[in-house]
């Protein structure tokens, strides 16, 4: 039965066995001072809020046993997998690869390139390692979506503008139905926040919805009395 979660443009039917939380990137990296948000020159600090929201949301879909799938952006040690383009691009002076506070910038393996503490995966739950900023471009996601029979993503993570919203074009296209919780996405700029959630609810929900971690949570909770 599905549950009705309020969003926009109208209500989400949540399907709870026919839906995976997918948190993207919330690595140290992207989060934490002296990672590749950083070097980018962003000031980290407006990701952090995104955390508390986001593990109340975990801990609801691990209790009503809605699948969980972590993803990182991230390159092989070699970075045999890092496109010169996006190697060059930005022409900073530390970029990926480089050594930082947590370890080589975006390399997996690396300190920095895992995902922080608070939302740490636990046993069963895949983590998807991706070189772009799309988690189905060069990754398995979605055959593992595809074997479990999900149809719909509930979107968590970092950035808005950049990796959750080309992840939720992707996954548009590929025909789940997204909802993407506003408490639980981030930032480092305020007015891409607002135009990258605006962006995929207008024109009726051209790429999904936007919605809220309580009312996902309260669905849940109600799916489960
Ligand atoms: N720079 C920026 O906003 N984001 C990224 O590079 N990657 C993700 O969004 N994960």
């Amino acid at each position: 039965m599905a549950l009705t979660v309020k969003a926009e443009p109208y209500e989400f039917a949540l399907e709870p066995r026919l839906a995976a939380l997918l948190i993207i990137d919330m690595q140290r990296d992207f989060v934490d001072r002296g990672g590749f948000g950083e070097a980018l020159g962003n000031d980290v600090s407006l990701l952090r809020q995104t955390v508390p929201p986001t593990q109340r949301v975990l801990a609801a879909c691990r209790a009503a046993g809605v699948m969980v799938i972590h993803t990182r952006e991230g390159h092989r040690p070699d970075l045999s997998d890092l496109s010169p383009a996006k190697k060059a691009r930005g022409r900073f002076k530390t970029g990926i690869g480089d050594p930082g506070p947590m370890g080589r910038l975006l390399v997996r393996g690396e300190y920095g390139h895992d995902i922080v503490d608070e939302l740490k995966p636990q046993a069963g739950e895949p983590v998807i390692d991706k070189p772009g900023k799309g988690a189905f471009y060069a990754t398995d996601l979605g055959a593992i979506l595809r074997d479990r029979g999900i149809r719909q993503l509930i979107v968590c993570g970092v950035t808005t503008e950049v990796c959750v919203n080309t992840t939720v074009r992707e996954a548009n296209d590929r025909g789940y139905d997204c909802l993407v919780l506003e408490d639980c996405v981030g930032s480092y700029f305020p007015e891409f926040q607002k135009a990258g959630l605006a962006m995929i609810k207008a024109q009726g929900g051209i790429f999904g919805w936007v919605g809220a971690s309580k009312d996902v949570i309260a669905a849940l909770e109600t799916g489960r009395t």
